[in-house]
């Protein structure tokens, strides 16, 4: 119930006579997960994960890792409002803490198959990555540590893939893209790139 409370934000408006109304397209940004609801039920292998207050984007709260020492993968295949796939942009704010890597994860099979949009800001460096295979690097960033990062995957029907970085400012630091057709759709997650150090990830949104 919490998370369809949360989608009114974008799906549904009000009519004059103050009747809810839902909206079935064309409303405007789908939220996917803010972590508002303070839970993470709707996902696997929470680990070293909680929502938190301390490090956050959007509202109150936002799931983090704040220093596993290992590679954690937290991801969600079901029970969130909605996934990104093929022919969708998927835009979600990664965090890291002291040299952790943000690895924002989408197209999710399971624990071992998806891909990611990964924030290397201490080598100013961005990655299209399925599972740990580089798919394609740009590291011509500018990037500091321990800063919001709205990291933008522009993922085409003939999977084309286009992650776009941009600070909280919305100015675009740079781009990567490659082509890939092993996934066409799947769910969303936060693997920990660099185990020792911490990743959080906020405001999740199909746009
Ligand atoms: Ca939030
Ligand atoms: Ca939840």
């Amino acid at each position: 119930m919490v998370n369809g409370v949360r989608q009114t934000t974008s799906g549904v408006v009000l009519t004059s006579s103050g009747v809810a109304q839902t909206v079935v397209s064309g409303g405007g940004p789908t939220i996917v997960d803010d972590y508002e609801d303070n839970d993470l039920s709707e996902y696997s292998n929470p680990g070293a994960y909680t929502t938190q207050t301390g490090t956050v984007y959007e509202g109150t709260y936002a799931v983090a890792n704040t220093g596993s020492s290992n590679n954690q993968f937290l991801y969600s295949t079901s029970g969130l409002p909605a996934y990104p796939q093929q022919g969708d942009t998927y835009s979600a704010w990664a965090h890291d803490y002291d040299g952790g890597i943000p690895e924002v994860a989408y197209g999710v099979q399971g624990s071992s198959s998806y891909y990611s949009m990964t924030v290397i800001p201490d080598s100013d460096e961005i990655r299209i990555r399925k599972e740990t295979t580089d798919l394609a690097s740009n590291s011509s960033v500018s990037l500091s540590q321990g800063n919001w990062y709205e990291c933008v995957m522009t993922w085409a029907t003939d999977g084309s893939m286009l992650f776009e970085i941009y600070d909280t400012s919305g100015t675009k630091l740079g781009d990567v893209s490659t082509t890939d057709g092993s996934y066409t759709d799947g769910g969303i997650g936060l693997r920990n790139g660099r185990g020792g150090n911490g990743c959080a990830m906020d405001y999740a949104r199909i746009l």
